[in-house]
């Protein structure tokens, strides 16, 4: 009763921001990513019948707290699911930095959930391991898929029909992202709570709902035509429309440091020196950068100059998910 899989985070170009039922993470709006092969998360589940409690290692330090409640809830789910009431060992090796930005429960919770559901036997489909994933972290539901993926927020009130439908394979378009780092420190509102308060509280929550219809039909016309400047111009305007709620809030709040600016100000003045390339950004300070390969050398060695940067990772789009067969952690 043991299986491993890996998953990789993906990117989102039109947000998921704002939930519609929080239990089960259904969202207010349709969401449209990109699955990145440069950051993954590796999760071995072993269910064991002498096993009293689950156990969560992550990058091997043993979780407690809030983090292995999320974990333990959602083998919860599976155990429900399967009618099997075992308990698990849960280890997890982590190639993205944690909750700075870079969607680490999205790769995180879909390793989980395709190497829990694999190892207590259920037979799932990629949409119904995708519905599954949504209930552990709704952004990870896009990283089943490899490629283009969209999260249809569906509209059924058990969440039956939310979950994600691939888009385009990874072969159909070679574009790039840069992942600027600012800062790997944790971040103070978690995307969980900067949703719910959004929600609550911002006046122009209904604004961004309400464009995101336009947004998604124009940049899934780009994406099929691979036009680089459209997704572009559609994904940055989206990132600003989700962090100009966060703005309306009470208590106001930003995920941008200061050279969150800087980044964003530079992509620009790459544009006005004819090179393409596009941010975006989620809920921390870090930058995403989108170009083309031929781009590759200017847009790193131009955000690698700006003063603090720390890092600069470059990705390609990646797969979705898969299961290795020797059962190790790699
Ligand atoms: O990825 O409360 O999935 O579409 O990254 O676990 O369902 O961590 F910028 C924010 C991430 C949302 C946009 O939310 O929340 C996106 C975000 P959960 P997530």
């Amino acid at each position: 009763m043991k299986a491993t899989a890996k998953a990789h985070t993906n990117i989102a170009l039109i947000k998921y921001w704002g939930k519609r039922n929080e239990a089960l993470i259904l969202p207010t709006n349709n969401s449209l990513s990109i699955t990145l092969d440069g950051f993954y998360t590796t999760t071995s589940v072993e269910f064991k019948e002498e096993l009293l409690n689950d156990r969560f290692l992550l990058n091997d330090t043993v979780v407690e707290g809030e983090q292995f409640q999320r974990v333990t809830q959602f083998l919860d789910l599976v155990r429900s699911l399967s009618g099997k009431e075992l308990f698990a060992e849960v280890a997890s090796v982590n190639a993205v930095p944690t909750a700075a930005g870079f969607a680490s429960s999205a790769s995180g919770f879909a390793a989980l959930a395709a190497a829990s559901s694999k190892a207590i036997g259920l037979n799932l489909t990629d949409t119904e391991l995708s519905r599954l994933t949504r209930q552990g972290s709704g952004s990870a539901c896009r990283s089943v898929f490899g490629g283009f993926a969209e999260w249809q927020k569906g509209e059924a009130e058990d969440g039956s029909d939310s979950y994600a439908v691939p888009i385009a394979p990874m072969e159909h378009w070679d574009i790039r992202v840069a992942a600027v780092v600012l800062s790997s420190k944790m971040k103070k509102v978690s995307s969980r709570a900067g949703m719910r308060r959004t929600v609550e509280t911002s006046p122009f929550f209904k604004g961004w709902v309400d464009s995101i219809h336009q947004d998604l039909e124009a940049i899934k016309e780009g994406i099929h035509n691979k036009d680089f400047e459209k997704v572009g111009e559609i994904a940055e305007a989206n990132c600003l429309k989700m962090h100009a709620t966060t703005l309306g809030a009470i208590p106001p709040f930003t995920y941008w440091l200061d050279t969150t600016l800087s980044v964003m100000q530079t992509v620009q003045q790459l544009r006005d020196s004819g090179v393409p390339a596009y941010f975006t950004i989620d809920a921390g300070p870090n930058v995403k950068v989108l170009y083309l390969p031929e781009h590759e050398e200017k847009v790193q060695e131009t955000l690698r100059n700006i003063p603090g940067v720390s890092d600069v990772k470059l990705s390609r789009v990646g797969r979705g998910i898969s299961y290795l067969e020797d059962d190790k952690v790699v």
